[in-house]
């Protein structure tokens, strides 16, 4: 019988981290000064294909923060030289708040005491030690799941559902902080607006799930053509819309023309079919009152790319 459960829960652990593996690979950092203890974390880790980083001491784990900020999950030990584990929680909590980082303490057997310290300080989470390795799989796997669900609740309030990309709130929202920052010190920034040409054909011709397939397309090729520095949001339907900072006329009609030449180039598959459409853009590098009139002017450039034919920018 126990047997039996084992194999069930061993079962269950894999599902759940398939369902975690379906959005991205996960990253967990192992911090213990026993070799022999933290080349056993790891290997069961890694028996699930979670990405492992290791450190021997809380300071070193600081460094690989500071220098991975894709770390998911915190694995610590507290007896340790240099920085123990309580030290470590407290200085990773400064700048990683529980909604981007779980952090799971380790603490010795009969030792409650810590074990509440460790939570006081900023654990999500902890293992005594010597644990079942199918408690230890559910801890990983439920503060990894928690974290991830966090996640997809701010990304759901700030992202597009259908794109993934910025919807127009956030986009005005940080665009905002953007403008002020470049009106402030005196930077360069450009507005671009830019729309799908005669998209209502692509819905009109091949129904409306082809002209959705095309607008993710659209959005992932505008994706992969902005700097990460940039601002690029769905403003509507099959408009899009990007803030470039510190950018000057000639390298923004670089931009456009790469931008423009890259959609026009792409075959999008959906049924048998390979569509191709183009886009017009309008930008503007004028820092005029506000962002909205940014926007405006840079519509007002789009307006004119459509007018003189489609398929072009206009600064
Ligand atoms: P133009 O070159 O002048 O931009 O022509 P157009 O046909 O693209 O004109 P318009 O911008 O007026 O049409 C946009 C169409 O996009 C109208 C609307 O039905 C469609 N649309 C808006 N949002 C979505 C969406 O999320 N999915 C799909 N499939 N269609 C959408
Ligand atoms: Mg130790
Ligand atoms: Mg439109
Ligand atoms: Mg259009």
């Amino acid at each position: 019988y126990l047997l039996k459960s084992s194999l069930h829960e061993i079962d269950h652990v894999a599902t759940l981290v398939r369902r975690i593996h379906r959005n991205r690979s996960v990253k967990v950092l192992v911090v213990d000064d026993s070799r022999s203890f933290r080349a056993y974390l790891v290997k069961l880790l890694e028996l699930h294909r979670l990405q492992v980083l290791q450190a021997e001491n809380g300071r070193e784990a600081l460094e690989i923060m500071k220098t991975d900020p894709g770390v998911d999950l915190v694995i610590t030990d507290y007896n340790m030289p240099e920085m123990d584990g309580l030290a470590l929680i407290g200085a990773l909590r400064q700048r990683h708040p529980r909604s981007e980082l779980a952090i799971i303490g380790l603490s010795e057997q009969g030792s409650q005491a810590l074990s509440a310290r460790l939570l006081k300080n900023g654990a999500n989470d902890f293992i005594t030690k010597p644990f079942l390795v199918e408690e230890f799989y559910c801890r990983v796997i439920q503060n990894i799941e928690q974290i991830e669900l966090v996640r997809a609740i701010r990304d759901s309030s700030v992202r597009d559902y259908l794109t993934k990309l910025y919807n127009r709130r956030y986009f005005f929202e940080t665009g905002e902080t953007l403008y002020a920052a470049a009106r402030r010190r005196q930077l360069a920034l450009a507005a671009v607006m830019l729309d799908i040409d005669h998209f209502k054909r692509v819905n009109d011709t091949h129904g409306h799930l082809a002209g959705d397939r095309v607008i993710k397309q659209v959005a992932s090729i505008l994706a992969d053509g902005v700097r990460q520095a940039d601002l690029l949001g769905r403003y509507g339907g099959e408009e899009f819309c990007i803030l470039l900072t510190g950018i000057d006329q000639t390298h923004l009609a670089m931009i456009l023309e790469r931008l423009r030449s890259a959609i026009e180039a792409t075959r999008i598959e959906h049924d048998d079919l390979a569509l191709s459409v183009t886009i017009s853009l309008g930008a503007t590098l004028e820092l005029t009152d506000s962002l909205q009139a940014m926007i405006d002017r840079a519509d007002a450039c789009l307006y004119r790319a459509k007018q003189g034919g489609r398929n072009r920018f206009v600064i």
